[in-house]
């Protein structure tokens, strides 16, 4: 999947660095909020403060949704340019190239639209997208999204936490693993057939990332119904993990006894593992991913950030993995 490609030279602004003490109080504010009644003035506020970071509107319907009160959901920075988040991609269903899904997806039909979610439970069943959507209030959270090909974005996605699909379908004791299967059809997909992937795109969980309130389904963006190029109708948001993990198109969820067999696992192993934790401890075979480029600062010469264990989400996700050799588990 992996060229590392660059957006161009565009030279970083004073006013994207957000001063200390405006940080601070935002953070002050947040607590203030979190710990009280105000949620629907936290709403208002997150909602314009990254209306003013990106340089949308998009052309895509709005979905409204309240921000979002689980811990840790919500980052300070400053959210990534609509744009880029909308033509710098990767969906290799429609390409390689991270201009193809933007120029290649917006055929894709998103309605009518069904989720199975079938397996090790006691309620399997067949959701219709508009059925899920409304199966709990959705939040606004805005995430840091980091790929394993060095670079990263902050993204205010729209959902809710996967936990609320999974407690209706009631897993089994059998229910180790989560597998989410994603759509494969070449007739609405030029690169499916081609021998870059074994489709369908099938990625999982471990039972207990896939609970993680941090683990988010996603129907929008920016305000707005996800574009095609992103996901839509329904893609995942792990935010400690490689993007990869976060498979767009979502068709089916699986609960199974074993790991899954995942595309990228099947492909290269070496370089994708199953758990694909954000590290900068765990280099990639062919790259070091100590540090990152946050897409819309600046080009090739920008000064890069030290990528965070977990991608910042430690004091969230950190427990999942005690005592866990995290090189051998990449
Ligand atoms: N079905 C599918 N899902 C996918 C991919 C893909 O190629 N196919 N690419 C993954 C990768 S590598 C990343 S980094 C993210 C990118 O999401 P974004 O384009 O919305 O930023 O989607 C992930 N989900
Ligand atoms: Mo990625």
């Amino acid at each position: 999947m992996h060229f590392l490609k660059d957006r161009g030279f565009n030279h970083p602004i004073a006013s994207e660095i957000t001063p200390q003490a405006v940080y601070e109080q935002r953070r002050q504010l947040l607590r203030t909020l979190a710990a009280g009644a105000a949620g629907g003035v936290l709403a208002t506020w997150a909602a314009r403060d990254a209306r003013a970071a990106f340089a949308g509107p998009g052309k895509h319907p709005k979905l409204t949704a309240a921000a979002s009160t689980v811990a840790g959901a919500s980052t300070m920075e400053k959210v990534t340019a609509y744009d880029d988040a909308t033509t710098y991609n990767n969906f290799y269903e429609f390409g390689t190239d991270k201009s193809d899904p933007a120029a290649n997806a917006g055929k894709l039909k998103t309605r009518p639209w069904t989720v199975a979610v079938e397996g090790a439970v006691a309620k399997p069943q067949v959701f219709d997208i508009e059925q899920l959507l409304k199966l709990a209030p959705l939040e606004e959270r805005i995430y840091r999204l980091r790929c394993v090909e060095g670079w990263s974005m902050v993204i205010p996605w729209i959902g809710f936490s996967l936990s609320e699909v999974i407690k209706r379908v009631e897993p089994t004791g059998n229910a180790k693993y989560v597998e989410f299967v994603t759509l494969a059809d070449p007739k609405q997909m030029p690169y499916v057939g081609s021998r870059v992937l074994d489709w369908p795109y099938v990625e999982g969980l471990r039972m207990d990332e896939a609970l993680h309130p941090l683990t988010m389904l996603v129907f929008g963006m920016y305000g707005e119904v996800l574009p095609n190029q992103n996901g839509a109708p329904l893609r995942l948001a792990v935010p400690w993990k490689y993007g990869f993990k976060s498979g767009k198109s979502i068709v089916k969820i699986r609960f199974v006894e074993q790991q899954p067999r995942t595309a990228w696992v099947k492909s290269a192993a070496q370089e994708y593992g199953f758990y694909s934790n954000v590290n900068p401890n765990v280099d990639h075979p062919r790259w070091s991913q100590a540090t990152e480029r946050r897409i819309g600062e600046g080009g090739l010469f920008a000064k890069k950030r030290p990528t965070l264990l977990f991608n910042g989400y430690e004091a969230q996700v950190g427990q999942l993995y005690a005592g866990m050799d995290l090189k051998k588990n990449y």
